[in-house]
């Protein structure tokens, strides 16, 4: 952990992105293998949108932290956040380049936490049972973030609202809705969708669909 996580297709496109208009060649650039782009905003739910009371929500970080830590939805909000412009690609094959977020970064989130020497994953879990699992250098080193607006509004209830984790360098199903947490473990241990045949990894630059991909 603490090395340099850069991964293709999140860090280092924004300048491409904001020159001028964006080409076919830039937009091709940009689609990983087998996706289609799309400027819709689907919506893709294993069950029901759960709506927790603000004023019973909560953020924790758990597990192999010397502190477990929880803010309230005001301490979440006070925490510094920042604009973030990714692309996404959903292993439904649909790509939405340039979506606008704003939200805290998961490195702010472990800043002081004093991790363990033997944390290696995070599984973020959400109101409603959805779990996911994800190394923690997959979302280290601002390659993920609990994000609260998209598109400058506050983030709708299909969508995740009031907070999501997003995760662009990995297929959108690792982009937990409704997280409430991360627990941080030793060992790995396959989310809702991980556990039902999609990959463990879920890197779209390497088609990384499956189970056996
Ligand atoms: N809690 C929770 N998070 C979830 C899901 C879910 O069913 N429950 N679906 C995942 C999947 S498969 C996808 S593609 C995206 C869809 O997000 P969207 O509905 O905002 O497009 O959320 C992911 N996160
Ligand atoms: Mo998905």
């Amino acid at each position: 952990m603490g090395e340099r996580f850069v991964t293709r297709g999140f860090v280092g496109r924004r300048e491409d992105a904001t020159s001028g208009p964006m080409g076919g060649d830039e937009r091709r650039r940009r689609t990983p293998p087998g996706q289609y782009l799309t400027t819709d905003f689907p919506v893709l739910s294993a069950g029901p949108t759960p709506r927790t009371p603000l004023d019973r929500w909560s953020l924790s970080i758990e597990g192999l932290v010397s502190k477990p830590v929880s803010w309230s939805w005001a301490e979440f909000l006070a925490l510094p956040a920042r604009d973030w412009v990714v692309d996404i690609s959903c292993v439904t094959k649909w790509t939405h380049l340039d979506m606008r977020w704003r939200g805290v970064s998961v490195d702010t989130l472990l800043e002081g936490l004093d991790l363990d020497p033997k944390a290696a994953f995070a599984i973020a879990w959400s109101d409603g049972g959805y779990t996911t699992n994800l190394p923690l250098a997959d979302i280290l080193n601002s390659q993920a973030f609990v994000a609260y607006e998209y598109d400058g509004k506050p983030l709708a209830p299909e969508h995740g609202g009031p907070a999501r984790l997003v995760v662009p360098a990995r297929y959108f199903w690792k982009s937990a809705k409704w997280v409430r947490g991360l627990r941080i473990q030793a060992t790995d241990e396959p989310g809702f969708w991980e556990s039902l045949g999609y990959n463990n990894r879920g890197d779209q630059w390497r088609e990384e669909r499956y189970t056996d991909d």
